[in-house]
């Protein structure tokens, strides 16, 4: 932990009040920063956890367009469900606020103006389109066509939804407005521009100096972004929801939704002081370096806080920037995305009703999409719940609280001498709150997660090693040792557990009879034994329900069928690999290339030995073509191969490079080809 720091800011992504939220907005980044708050202030840490709704951007214009009513009607109902969604499931929230307050709008004003007058903003006429039948400019999500980059026919103006890419609505093809379907024109039209790449150089010495303590995934967005040169970025827009631009001649314009967003953490956080009577305190978690920042969020958001943020703040001078931008990948839903639209998601308020919300804490902690996209499944969280929280966590606490109770007039029983199996489950806690923490600090929150199960499991074992209802007739005093130490082992996991499972951790604290609130303890004594012998304990209770068959059956059946041309399409189309930087792709060097010879590999039903000529020089390449085509066919054949492809052995024949055809068989495979005129060894890209 960095003791150097006095205090910790944590900020979650600001949620669109367009929508409910849903576990994949959990497991992306609320649940994470949670985790991260609770145990923080377990370890007597001075945290700040600031969250709000984004009540800002097209998105919101549009659902009211759709509902017929109004952006304030939609981002009332929303921002009150997301709240109350989040409280639900144990949000920690010190302050949830929402970005159309007055706070927000004069702090944003604040940044704007500062920027202007520093000369941060420049203004550029800029053809842009517009729907004359409306009478109005369109913004990005406003207009939709054919992506330049990977020819997507849904594409929306700003970034591509099927393949990522960044463009100018201009670039799109075949546009239409969404607001009348209509082709749009094209007019002139004054935007102020955030001139970024004056921060380049500053931006690239903080990530240097970040870059260490940061994940790959949110480093490798940060420096392609870098990499292609920081350009400046249009920071208003022809809207009428939103902040006003404060200038004149800019009537009818807002400020862009992403460079006021990000703000609203800070707005957020000076309510947060208003509220608490100390008005002036919101400084100190903002312009303090002695104050360590966290952001939490998905990874969709993470340029808007490793670039567009921070040169905001450095900007206007004074403010702290991210220690650390923990974002995390998707998380889907039995395989697919989640999609409120197409009714494949899970409504929070709506399962709460039937499970309580350790369950859903404990399955998405314990498979986090950390490095890579994780799914929720229901078959899983039934499996986590049944086997894990009810057979390990909940029976090691019950047996433990019954047994005292019958047997030892529901008190803590007094421990005598220690044999080296009790021993051994002592160690077993005393290194919990560091190898714990440890993984915490780190931002490792499913490792955490299941490295306090196996605390549980051993505790568990350890119970029926010692079998305390044979020692109870056979010797008392080492029975009872034995229950001194398994209800001290109790509390410690309900520590362990309290920034994961925090509702069944206070429900634990109840049963033991706890003098003070769990919230007053100190992480570190989880590694202790802190109940007195002769303590009285609570009743006991069952913690967790297992959930039948039947249950998750009716809970799969919610779940929309796929929709049958995706269905055919899932038959047929492997589902897409994740979004790759362009720098990787650019790894690959791809070359035009001649057979020149081929014939079967001796003993191998799919494999072919090739002789390829790539002009500067021969090359032997294995291909597992051997039941798709024969070998006469091949030669003579122009195709592509990687061309620096790690050598490789197949069926022990070297193989250098491989050569690109379709992943198909029948009719569908087919070679990579060019047209015989084409050069030998010329690169593709
Ligand atoms: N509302 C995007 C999102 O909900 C945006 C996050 C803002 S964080 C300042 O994913
Ligand atoms: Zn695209």
């Amino acid at each position: 932990m960095h003791s150097t720091h006095k205090r910790i800011l944590v900020t979650a992504a600001l949620p669109y009040a367009n929508g409910v939220i849903h576990l994949g907005h959990l497991a992306g980044c609320y649940l994470p920063a949670d985790i991260y708050v609770r145990y923080q202030r377990l370890r007597r840490q001075e945290v700040l956890f600031i969250c709000g709704s984004d009540e800002h951007g097209v998105a919101i214009t549009i659902s009211a367009e759709k509902e017929r009513t109004t952006p304030r009607d939609i981002i009332d109902r929303f921002h009150a469900l997301n709240k109350e969604a989040f409280e639900r499931f144990g949000m920690s929230f010190d302050n949830y606020s929402r970005t159309s307050l007055p706070v927000h709008h004069e702090t944003s004003r604040e940044f704007f103006l500062d920027l202007l007058e520093k000369g941060f903003l420049v203004t550029k006429e800029e053809d842009q389109f517009y729907d004359p039948e409306s009478k109005m400019f369109l913004p990005d999500r406003y207009v939709e066509g054919t992506c330049p980059n990977c020819s997507y026919d849904k594409a929306r103006g700003d970034q591509c939804d099927n393949c990522g890419k960044y463009y100018n609505q201009l670039e799109l093809k075949q546009p239409k407005s969404l607001i009348s379907g209509k082709s749009p024109t094209v007019r002139k039209t004054k935007h102020w521009y955030f001139r970024l790449g004056a921060f380049q150089d500053r931006l690239e010495a903080y990530i240097a100096e970040r870059s260490p303590e940061w994940k790959e995934n949110v480093l490798q967005q940060t420096r392609s972004w870098l990499r292609e040169g920081l350009q400046d970025r249009a920071v208003t827009r022809d809207l009428t929801w939103g902040i006003p631009v404060p200038v004149d001649g800019a009537e009818g314009k807002v400020i862009y939704v992403w460079l006021e967003a990000v703000l609203g953490y800070i707005s957020s956080t000076k309510e947060w002081a208003q509220r608490t009577g100390q008005p002036e305190r919101w400084k100190e978690y903002w312009k303090d370096p002695a104050t360590r920042y966290i952001a939490f969020l998905g990874k969709d958001n993470i340029v808007f806080h490793t670039i567009v943020f921070p040169a905001e703040l450095m900007a206007a001078g004074g403010y702290i920037l991210p220690d650390n931008v923990p974002a995390n990948e998707f998380y889907n839903l039995e395989g697919q995305k989640f999609s409120k639209s197409r009714g494949h998601t899970i409504d929070l308020i709506d399962v709460l009703k039937r499970y309580p919300a350790d369950y859903f804490r404990y399955t998405i902690a314990a498979n986090l999409p950390e490095n890579k996209d994780a799914d929720f499944y229901w078959k899983e969280f039934q499996a986590r719940t049944n086997n894990e929280l009810a057979d390990i966590f909940g029976n090691f606490v019950n047996r433990t609280v019954t047994f005292a109770a019958k047997n030892f007039g529901n008190a803590v029983p007094p421990a005598g001498a220690l044999d080296d199996r009790d021993r051994a489950m002592l160690e077993t806690v005393r290194t919990a709150p560091a190898a714990v923490g440890g993984l915490i600090d780190q931002f490792r929150f499913k490792d955490a997660a299941l490295e306090t199960m196996n605390v549980a499991r051993a505790a568990n074992k350890y119970f029926n090693d010692s079998e305390p209802w044979k020692t109870l007739k056979t010797d008392r005093e080492r029975c009872g040792t034995t229950l001194n130490i398994c209800l001290n082992v109790v509390r410690s996991l309900a520590l362990l557990f309290a920034p994961v499972t925090p509702f069944t951790s206070e429900r634990i604290w109840r049963i033991l009879n706890m003098p003070r609130p769990l919230s007053d303890e100190w992480w570190d004594d989880a590694g202790i034994s802190a109940l007195p012998a002769g303590h009285v304990l609570g009743a006991a209770e069952i913690l967790f329900t297992k959930i039948e068959d039947a249950v998750i059956e009716q809970e799969l059946a919610k779940l929309a069928p796929p929709a049958p041309e995706t269905a055919a399409a899932a038959a047929s189309y492997a589902p897409l690999k994740p979004v790759i930087a362009y720098d990787d792709f650019a790894k690959v060097d791809l070359r035009t290339a001649t057979i020149i010879a081929a014939e079967p590999v001796p003993k191998s039903k799919k494999l072919l030995r090739l002789q390829v000529d790539l002009g500067f020089e021969q090359r032997q390449i294995v291909a597992g073509i051997a039941e798709k085509t024969a070998p006469e066919q091949l030669v003579g054949k122009s195709i592509i191969i990687v061309a620096n492809l790690a050598p490789a052995k197949l069926m022990g024949v070297e193989s250098n490079g491989m050569l690109l055809a379709t992943a198909a068989d029948g009719e569908n495979f087919a070679l990579l080809t060019t047209s015989a005129t084409v050069q030998t060894g010329i690169g593709i890209k």
